[in-house]
């Protein structure tokens, strides 16, 4: 519905790819080295970001302002070097899937994406999803760390932008000096966990620094060729995060249509091999499963959930309440 094209792309790169973008300078310590077996010895490193990848798709071809916006979506695994002490659940581990998109764009287009974007963040977290006591999410304004590629004048000029979109949202907003990433300012937003931490599940990301190191370029309609932009983003976070701020916003009861294990059928008298039967056959109704010819697929507007038998000789209401754990 917005416009992405899905791809898959490589777990690992040379090390050249890695300089090229700016990950090999500034984000080295957290990256996995790979080395082949064969004799030249070639240094690879495992992805812990897409967006080199997909600034390859883009440059593969040659682009038209037709083209743009063109938005790229990738739930590809990533692997980050986290410090030991720093790992926590399924809110920081070292290997993880964004719901990540990258969208190459023109200038003009730049403000329009990157409400589509958070108008998508506010339909997850505020309709969707809840979060936490008081429901909700915060958002951030991250701006350029110590460690930042490029102009000065560039990452004002992009700061600026996403100050003015977060004025115009009318959402309330705070500043968080200096934690940008390394090639451009986001907009973090944060969820909170029963302990009331924060943690950043959604961003969204501006970029004008990997366009140039790629020299990436669209042709415009005045045959000209420009650059164009890179906005990054990801709605859940990480899959990961995002699973494990939700088991802790419920205490583990997920939402019906979320669970995996939505229906238990308890057959009262398990003795009874009729009642048994019966129960049996049910179950194959809610798994949406047609006895009498197996081989059928499940067709996709079908109803079917995931749902189990208890059919151990235990009583009724410690059945129950095994199931309800
Ligand atoms: C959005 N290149 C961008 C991407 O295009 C990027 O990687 N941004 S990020 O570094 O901010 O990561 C995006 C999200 O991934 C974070 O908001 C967070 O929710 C999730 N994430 C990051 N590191 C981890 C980790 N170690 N474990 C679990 N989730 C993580
Ligand atoms: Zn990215």
């Amino acid at each position: 519905k917005y416009g992405f094209q899905e791809v898959i792309t490589p777990l690992i790169y040379r090390k050249l790819l890695w300089e090229q973008s700016g990950h090999w300078e500034n984000y080295k310590e957290d990256m996995f080295r790979v080395e082949g077996h064969d004799t030249l010895k070639q240094e690879y490193g495992l992805k812990p970001m897409n967006c080199p990848g997909h600034c390859l798709v883009f440059k593969r071809f040659d682009r038209s302002y037709n083209e743009l916006p063109l938005r790229l979506s990738d739930f590809s695994a990533l692997h980050r070097n986290e410090a030991s002490g720093a790992l926590s659940g399924l809110t920081r581990v070292r290997k993880f899937h964004q719901d990540d998109g990258h969208i190459f764009c023109t200038p003009e287009q730049v403000e329009q994406e990157m409400n589509q974007c958070l108008k998508l963040v506010d339909m997850c977290y505020s309709k969707i999803f809840t979060f936490g006591e008081e429901a909700g999410y915060s958002m951030e304004l991250s701006t350029r760390p110590d460690n930042y590629i490029g102009d000065l004048n560039v990452w004002n000029h992009a700061e600026n932008v996403l100050q003015e979109i977060l004025e115009k949202s009318g959402k309330i907003w705070k500043l968080n000096e200096g934690d940008g990433a390394f090639y451009g300012p986001k907009i973090d937003i944060k969820v909170k966990d029963h302990n009331g931490k924060a943690h950043q599940v959604a961003t969204v990301q501006l970029d004008f620094q990997l366009p140039e190191r790629f020299e990436l370029r669209y042709k415009d309609k005045d045959n000209n060729y420009k650059r164009p932009i890179v906005i990054h983003r990801a709605v859940f976070g990480s899959v990961e995060r995002f699973m494990g701020m939700l088991m802790d916003s419920n205490q583990g009861k997920w939402p019906f249509w979320l669970n995996p294990r939505q229906a238990m059928v308890i057959p009262v008298n398990t003795k009874k091999i009729e009642q048994v039967r019966v129960s049996h056959d049910l179950l194959m109704k809610l798994r949406g499963i047609d006895n009498d010819d197996s081989a059928t697929p499940v067709a996709l507007n079908s109803f079917h959930f995931n749902a189990d038998i208890d059919d151990r000789a235990e009583p009724v209401g410690y059945r129950i309440k095994d199931a309800l754990i």
